[in-house]
């Protein structure tokens, strides 16, 4: 069961590690600014909505600890009862919440009969921390069945993300929760309602539909669900809420699809959007909000409507996903708790049926300013699809598809000496501290890919239709920083970041079915800076304990596997 540590230690319990020796401290700095629901920029004594979070942060000395239990487990969301498995028994699984400046310390077990695990902390920066960033074949061996793994990490960053599974399709048969990251905010709010998860639904595993996958390039799924739950036909129920008139709620909208992008709605009121990812932006509002896999966004929705009962919507991009039921991803608002009535239904929004983000991207402004050097570095990037044995769809980043090996993770290797890795192994290197790598990533497909850059907040400096070429103008003053964005099918986008962090960090399409069978490729960052970050003992036992399970048990790495 998930429990914090940080409560006991402020209410007096005493408990013997050595970081948490400041306690008295947080608690009067927690006071010298009052987060109020008047005051939401400002945090603590010296930090606000204006710190420069890849510089400093908190250090509040207290450590928040939860476990994570990972076993197979039937759930009926939507009234239809469906193998699945998930953290602790539920989806989303139970929400990781912090205060900015936190330690986070997750003890993860694998209680599967026959598959390994790993938890990845989307968004995480994990700076000089890579070996906690959970991605088998590159950060770490899977955890075997029936083992422990501890993943600590320092909340640099605030606001909304999630964590889920890096192994196999895990993490779409319902490894997936959230991640509240307590910081200042760009506009007030009255009351956090908390992780909003949107997602696609199956009655098959995600396991079952891949062959299927393989061979059509795509899944036809059946419905979709509001935070773990919805209807189909007289069976399940609807997410709900409670407003009251007056109020300012946030809502973090995290989109863990496996292939539907979303376009998100509330009948009668319209949202204010705060924050892309892990960056606060300066408010913008708008009625209809395109959320891409992975993608997520704060947004404060005013209870102001007139009383009554209004829809939530959830509509899939129908240009790129096939959703048998996209009319029935609903949840409700009320204002009035007694009801139980079904909203009256309102015209649909006029929707588009776009899967690119790049519109309303244009409206994001980072509270924090800030530019990217000039290019040091510059490459590009070709995502394309392939046909395997004239069958099987599958996709390659560089003209390489995506395979690592799960019993022998890249960190594994530089640690052992081995640096001579090259495009072949899936690699692209940054070997100089501190420069700036620009990569123009490209596809000529008519297919949008949610492209997710584990390390960093990547500067998004172009994203387009068409061909990119040297005319075409980057965005180089305080441009949309992020983890996640949408490579726009036939299409272009331009991304930067600075090489401040050593590690191997992984780059892949967030598409369920597209990462499997290989839309991937790691940096090595800083190579020779890895090894000095590195926790031998425990990169070695988990890779020990793997390795003697896959042995005794033969499971085999099947080639569609990419192993991340
Ligand atoms: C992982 O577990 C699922 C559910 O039991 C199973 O269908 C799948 O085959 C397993 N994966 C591997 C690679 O063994
Ligand atoms: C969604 O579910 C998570 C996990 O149970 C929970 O923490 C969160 O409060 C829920 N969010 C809303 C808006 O209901
Ligand atoms: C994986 O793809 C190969 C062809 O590349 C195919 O023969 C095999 O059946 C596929 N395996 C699965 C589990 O779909
Ligand atoms: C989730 O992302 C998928 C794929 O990018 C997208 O199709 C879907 O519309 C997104 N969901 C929401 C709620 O935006
Ligand atoms: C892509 O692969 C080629 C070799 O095929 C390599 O020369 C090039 O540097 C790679 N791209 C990047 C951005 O590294
Ligand atoms: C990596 O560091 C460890 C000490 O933690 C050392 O034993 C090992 O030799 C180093 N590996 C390399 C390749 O330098
Ligand atoms: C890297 O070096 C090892 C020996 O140190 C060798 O076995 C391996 O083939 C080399 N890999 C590449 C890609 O050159
Ligand atoms: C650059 O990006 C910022 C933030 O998204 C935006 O406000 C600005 O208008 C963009 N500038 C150009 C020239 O596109
Ligand atoms: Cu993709």
């Amino acid at each position: 069961m998930a429990f914090r540590i940080g409560l006991l230690s402020l209410l007096g319990f005493h408990l013997s590690s050595s970081t948490l020796a400041h306690p008295q401290q947080s608690v009067t700095t927690r006071s010298a600014c009052e987060n109020t629901p008047q005051s939401r920029s400002c945090w603590a004594t010296s930090f606000d909505i204006d710190t420069n979070y890849y510089e400093e942060w908190p250090d509040t000395g207290r450590i928040v600890e939860y476990s994570l239990n990972i076993a197979e487990t039937v759930l009926s969301p939507d009234g239809v009862p469906r193998p699945m498995i998930t953290a602790n028994g539920v989806f989303p699984g139970p929400t990781l919440e912090a205060d900015w400046g936190d330690t986070l310390v997750v003890h993860v077990t694998n209680s599967l009969p026959n598959n390994g695990t790993a938890i990845h902390f989307h968004g995480v920066r994990q700076l000089n921390n890579n070996q906690n960033d959970g991605v088998p074949s590159v950060t770490q061996c899977p955890i075997a069945p029936g083992k422990t793994m501890t993943y600590t990490w320092k909340a640099t960053q605030y606001g909304s993300s999630w964590y889920h599974s890096h192994w196999g399709l895990q993490a779409w048969d319902g490894v997936a929760g959230g991640i509240v990251i307590h910081g200042p905010a760009t506009s007030n709010y009255d009351e956090d309602l908390g992780i909003l998860v949107i997602t696609d639904w199956s009655h098959e595993t995600a396991v079952q539909l891949y062959p299927g996958v393989l061979e059509i390039a795509f899944s036809i799924q059946d419905n979709g669900l509001i935070n773990g739950t919805n209807t189909w036909q007289d069976k399940g129920q609807r997410w709900e809420v409670v407003f009251q008139p007056g109020k300012k709620y946030l809502m973090r909208i995290v989109n863990v699809s496996v292939d539907h992008h979303f376009k998100f709605s509330i009948d009668g009121h319209t949202l204010t959007v705060i924050a892309a990812d892990f960056v606060p932006i300066k408010p913008f509002t708008t009625t209809i909000l395109n959320v891409g896999i992975a993608q997520r966004y704060d947004v404060i929705v005013n209870a102001d409507a007139l009383p009554g009962n209004y829809w939530l919507r959830a509509f899939p991009a129908l240009l790129c996903d096939v959703n048998k039921n996209p009319s029935n991803i609903k949840g409700i608002i009320r204002y009035d708790m007694g009801s139980s009535m079904n909203p009256t239904t309102l015209p649909w929004p006029s929707l588009d049926i776009n899967c690119d983000d790049e519109t309303q991207l244009r409206a994001m402004e980072p509270c924090v300013a800030l530019s990217p050097g000039l290019a040091d570095e510059e490459g590009n990037i070709d995502v394309e699809t392939f046909l395997e044995d004239q069958k099987y769809w599958k996709w390659q980043m560089n003209s390489t598809s995506f395979r690592g090996d799960w019993g022998n993770p890249t960190i594994l290797q530089v640690h052992e000496g081995i640096l001579n890795f090259t495009q072949e192994n899936d690699v692209i290197k940054l070997e100089r501290p501190n420069e700036w790598a620009y990569f123009v990533i490209e596809t000529d497909f008519i297919f949008a890919h949610p492209i997710h850059l584990h390390g960093h907040d990547f500067y998004l400096l172009a994203q387009g239709t068409g061909k990119f070429d040297a005319s075409t103008p980057l965005n180089i003053t305080n441009p949309l920083r992020r983890d996640t964005a949408m490579l726009p099918l036939s299409g272009y986008m331009v991304m930067a970041f600075k090489a401040d962090n050593p590690g191997a960090w992984l780059m892949h399409c967030h598409i369920g079915w597209h990462v499997e069978s290989g839309l991937a490729l790691q940096f090595l960052e800083l190579p020779n800076a890895i090894n000095a970050t590195l926790d031998a003992d425990q990169l070695t036992s988990t890779c020990i304990q793997w390795n003697d399970w896959q042995k005794d048990y033969n499971l085999i790495q099947d080639i569609n596997d990419s192993g991340v």
